[in-house]
């Protein structure tokens, strides 16, 4: 009896380890779809807090966890190298927020000096498209 129970737990531990190693399936995004920043402009100069205005084309803005086609919510990257590893579900951090209640906008407050600012889509999981919506990195001036 206790051999059979050790078998199943093996076949049992077994198929987690596939499943946690088998790539999370990715969401595709409809072509043409764009994520771009409305405000503030490329280069601006702006106050220590200041408002960052979300745009989105061809797709639609669905709160985090709820699964709809051509939908996701934002991400905004500050002073990010590089975009996040795609395969994965975004991590949350300063650096990188999400707006899982489906917001289009946020008040950020950063100190003075050069930071750069970027979007990115994410589906239901977090995870970015296929292909990624990102929008270009802008640059803003914090006086
Ligand atoms: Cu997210």
């Amino acid at each position: 009896m206790n051999r059979i129970k050790t078998a199943f737990l093996f076949v049992l531990a077994f198929s987690f380890a596939c499943a946690a190693s088998a790539a999370l399936p990715r969401t595709p995004s409809p072509e043409g779809a764009k994520v771009y920043i409305i405000s503030p402009a490329d280069g601006e100069t702006v106050g220590k807090t200041f408002t960052v205005q979300f745009g989105l084309k061809g797709m639609g803005v669905a709160p985090a966890g709820i699964e709809l086609p051509n939908t996701g919510h934002h991400h905004l990257l500050i002073n990010a190298k590089s975009l996040p590893d795609e395969g994965v579900p975004m991590p949350m951090s300063e650096s990188l927020k999400h707006f899982g209640k489906g917001q289009t906008e946020v008040d950020l407050t950063l100190e003075p000096g050069t930071h750069t600012l970027q979007l990115v889509l994410g589906d239901y999981l977090h995870i970015p498209h296929q292909p990624v919506v990102a929008s270009e990195q802008i640059t803003v001036v914090v006086k």
